[in-house]
């Protein structure tokens, strides 16, 4: 009788390897277990050479943006983690097919003593990738080693149980034999049995799958410190009018809203699941060249005299026109203030700041002390930050890209040069300095108003934003006409976006505006195109409108 091959190993392995990851996710949402999966892929992400990683991301921006699959950082996310997933059942399947193939000598002896091994080992590394990726708040080692070994070599278990099965089952019958009279009792060959095996996992996935879900709910965000104090929960945004709400110039009906929701803000980072890091306990570590190595708690941190500042954050990797790009009101203290307390050392030049997921960056020392607004932020919109942007603690840094400001940070290190931080290391600019860019949110057809001298007029808006250069001015063409001036809305801080506004004459038949701007210092737009990598997209964009 011949053995089940590598082919049943292969289907067998990725068979079981789902409601393993369904337990392993349910055990995750309800003790905080590792998700191993996800642990895996951002062990991968953070280890691939940079320009592999960022071909990979090009490549799921171009297909989101192509089929129009929505917030671009949203689904990114979502297939990062459907990619993690189908990974996990492909080590599942080439573990299996590998056992199936060692095995294939062994008759109907009993294998499940070394297949058990064998699941048992695969435990043992993803435990181990567990803890190189793990975060502060991670559960308790111990725990978590027996929990894995367990639950994977169970995997192992099923994996040889099902191998011995098979062996001394019949093999599927040629399509068209004649079942066998002594078959007419009740017959189980292997393709029965697999079927009744893939019935069987998929019960305990969707089980285990639907088990996690609902346990969402039962476990709170360590965010959500703030619970029991109903003025605090809501955003700053809906208790208190914005600093500009009396500006001459009103958004043109359509334009995106100057101030991000929180939940809407975008969110980018190296990390499959944000870092769960509870606040409680966290402390930022502030050592290297300095006289007096200290850690700060969150209380402390907030002892100190905080600043308020509303500010756009933009991610490098935002494409033309894209939505990784927000504003909101960052509340934190400036990190000058701390260095008194640790006493800087001569040497020491850069403050290297790396954070829970392994992220990294530096901020040179002249900086942070010529610039007060350089900060440590603990809220988002008079709430603390949520776990996705940064909790317990972020940093912002004038006039650069989010690559240069971690979230989740837990360490200062002051050192004695300029170091490069993470998406530097893979190939990004090093200054990554905002570039200047504008954009067209709306050309409101429908909105269009009569002026006072009775001409028809149709608002066109939208943002114009250079990092902390501010905007001096924002030009708009039609089709091949002149350039005309727009008018600018006072913007929230120095620090964010501008709003812009062209009241148009309304003219029929089809037009395309096209939309330009200067910076606070008098620099214009860069008008040829450039990719987002490695500095920044640059180029004009264009809208197409039929009236
Ligand atoms: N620890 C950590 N900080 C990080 C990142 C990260 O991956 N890990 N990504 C950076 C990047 S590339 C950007 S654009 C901003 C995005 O911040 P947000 O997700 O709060 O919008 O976070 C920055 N800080
Ligand atoms: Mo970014």
């Amino acid at each position: 009788m011949s053995r089940p091959g590598p082919a049943v190993g292969a289907l067998v392995g990725a068979l079981l390897a789902a409601p393993l990851a369904a337990l392993m996710f349910a055990v995750q949402r309800a003790l905080g277990a590792p998700f191993p999966p996800f642990d895996a892929f951002d062990l991968l992400a953070r280890t691939l050479p940079g320009p592999v990683v960022t071909f990979g991301i090009d490549r799921l921006v171009d297909v989101i943006l192509l089929l129009n699959l929505g917030a671009v950082d949203d689904v990114a996310k979502l297939a990062e983690q459907a990619l993690a997933l189908v990974l996990f059942l492909g080590l599942g399947a080439a573990l299996g097919a590998a056992a199936f193939a060692v095995l294939r000598g062994e008759g109907v002896r009993s294998t499940v003593l070394r297949t058990t091994l064998l699941g048992a080992a695969w435990g043992l590394v993803a435990f181990l990738i567990a803890g190189r990726v793990a975060e502060e708040g991670a559960p308790r080692p111990l725990p978590t080693a027996l929990w894995l070994l367990l639950v994977f070599g169970a995997w192992g278990a099923a994996l040889g149980g099902s191998r011995d099965r098979l062996a001394a089952l019949a093999p599927t019958p040629p399509a068209d034999g004649a079942p066998a009279p002594e078959a007419q009792v009740e017959r189980l060959d292997r393709r029965r049995f697999l079927l009744r095996l893939g019935g069987a996992t998929a019960v305990v996935t969707v089980a285990g799958a639907g088990l996690g879900a609902l346990l969402r709910s039962t476990r709170p965000e360590v965010a959500a410190s703030q619970a029991g104090d109903p003025a605090s929960a809501t955003p700053w945004s809906e208790r208190n009018p914005l600093p500009n709400a009396d500006a001459e110039v009103a958004p043109a009906p359509g334009t995106r809203a100057e101030l991000t929701p929180v939940p809407e803000h975008y969110r980018i980072d190296i990390n499959t699941v944000p870092p769960r890091v509870d606040g409680a306990s966290w402390q930022l570590r502030f050592d290297g060249l300095v006289d007096t190595p200290l850690d700060f708690s969150l209380e402390e941190l907030q002892s100190f005299p905080s600043r308020d500042e509303f500010i756009t954050l933009a991610c490098i990797s935002n494409r033309l026109g894209g939505d990784l790009i927000g504003t909101t009101r960052w509340t934190g203290v400036s990190l000058r203030r701390l260095l008194p307390h640790v006493g800087l050392l001569p040497d020491a030049t850069h403050l290297r700041i790396s954070s829970s997921d392994g992220f990294y960056e530096v901020v040179s020392i002249a900086t942070a002390l010529a610039d007060d607004r350089v900060m440590l932020a603990y809220a988002w919109d008079g709430l603390p930050l949520t776990r996705a942007h940064g909790y317990p603690l972020r940093v912002y840094v004038p006039d650069v890209y989010g690559m240069k400001q971690p979230k989740w940070i837990e360490r200062i290190e002051a050192v004695d040069g300029w170091e490069e931080g993470y998406w530097v290391a893979r190939s990004w600019d090093d200054e990554a300095q905002i570039r200047t860019t504008s954009v067209i949110d709306t050309v409101a057809v429908d909105e269009a108003f009569e002026d006072d001298e009775g001409d028809m007029r149709v608002p066109v808006g939208g943002i114009a934003h250079a990092g902390a250069r501010g905007i001096s001015r924002v030009e708009v063409r039609v089709d091949d006409g002149a350039w005309q001036a727009a008018r600018l809305r006072e913007p929230l801080s120095p620090l964010t976006w501008v709003l812009w506004r062209f009241d148009w004459p309304l003219q029929e038949g089809e037009h395309t505006f096209t939309v330009r701007c200067v910076d606070g210092e008098g620099n214009p737009q860069i008008e040829e195109r450039n990719p987002v990598r490695p500095s920044g997209a640059t180029g004009l964009l264009q809208e197409t409108v039929r009236v």
